[in-house]
């Protein structure tokens, strides 16, 4: 029996392949590949097989299209789903996407009860929901990836202004994964120094706007699927952050049972990851404006939630 830990990748579409590559260079344990495509995840877990070899790495990744094959996983991370289109925006993909999640929360209650579930595919707050939902799982056993990848741009957009490393920049975005996330400039600092003081209003303006909009940036330059090396290192960020306990503090889609006046719903917030998978969520004053967004966003995600059939 393998004394290694298990960590299931459901969907070895583009995020999945890529994750699965990222493990490769540093294994955090066995990693299993999942797709209903035939052949597909077991190609790629064979050139993985060879990638590894040639950098020494000691992997063990295998591909399979039998789902029972996540066995005892200590985390999976859910990618399985359909991609935005170019002109199809997250919400027309509930209907189809909320149908596989279904079907994947059922085989991961059946074959991997104890595991840390990160779903990323879209629209990712209501589909994080419907995870946690369908699974039955305790809500800090299940996440969405969101934050760290929108806080992620922000940093990125706000270094390149500044022509600085990205290390040195700490930002943060509220809210759901959609056109009404909340990039919260009063807690984005430059190494403690305050964005605000740095960047003028309508600079802060177009970048957050650019932040908001890079998911179909990035869509209408593919022209087919969607941004995926991005969405893959903060999958694994947060896997990561688990499996080591690491007590990071990240944005991530979680739980909120009135945080924030956020009522029973799946959203962006600031919490901890550690083994206890969502350990805690940060709460904190906001400002009257961002109270305002935060409202907004709220109401996007209850309603694709509400496109969703019971
Ligand atoms: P893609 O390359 O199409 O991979 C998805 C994979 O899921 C494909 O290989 C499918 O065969 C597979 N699949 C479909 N149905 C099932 C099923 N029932 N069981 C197992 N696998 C199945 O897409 P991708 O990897 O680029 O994106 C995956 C998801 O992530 C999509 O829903 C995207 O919209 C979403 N996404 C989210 C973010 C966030 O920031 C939250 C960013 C980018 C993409």
């Amino acid at each position: 029996m393998s004394i290694r830990r298990k960590i299931a990748l459901i969907g070895a579409g583009n995020i999945g392949g890529i994750i699965a590559m990222l493990m490769g260079i540093r294994p955090p344990g066995e990693v299993v590949l999942y797709d209903v495509i035939e052949g597909m995840p077991q190609g790629k877990a064979l050139d993985l097989m060879h990638f590894a070899s040639i950098l020494s790495t000691d992997y063990h990744v295998t591909g399979t299209n039998r789902i029972e094959d996540i066995a005892g996983a200590k985390v999976c991370i859910v990618t399985s789903g359909v991609a935005r289109k170019p002109g199809m925006s997250r919400k027309d993909l509930v209907k189809v996407n909320a149908a596989i999640i279904k079907d994947i929360a059922k085989s991961i209650r059946e074959h991997a009860p104890d595991a840390f579930v990160i779903v990323v595919t879209n629209p990712l707050d209501a589909m994080a929901w419907l995870m946690q939902r369908e699974t039955g799982f305790p809500h800090n056993r299940v996440v969405g990836m969101a934050g760290v990848l929108d806080a992620g741009r922000y940093r990125a957009y706000l270094a390149q202004e500044l022509g600085v490393s990205t290390s040195s920049v700490s930002a943060m975005v509220f809210g759901g994964h959609g056109d009404a996330m909340v990039p919260v400039r009063a807690f984005t600092t430059l190494k403690g120094i305050p964005i605000e003081r740095l960047l003028t209003r309508q600079k802060l303006d177009a970048i957050e706007d650019r932040v908001r909009n890079s998911g179909a940036e990035i869509v209408n330059l593919l022209k087919s699927g969607s941004a995926f090396y991005s969405p893959a290192a903060s999958a694994l960020r947060m896997a990561e952050t688990y499996l080591g306990d690491r007590k990071v503090v990240m944005a991530c889609s979680a739980y909120c049972d009135g945080q924030y006046n956020v009522p029973g719903i799946y959203f962006g917030v600031p919490v901890v990851i550690g083994a206890g998978g969502v350990e805690r969520i940060f709460e904190f004053e906001l400002g009257p404006s961002e109270t305002e967004l935060l409202r907004r966003s709220v109401q996007e995600v209850q309603e694709t939630i509400a496109l969703i059939d019971t």
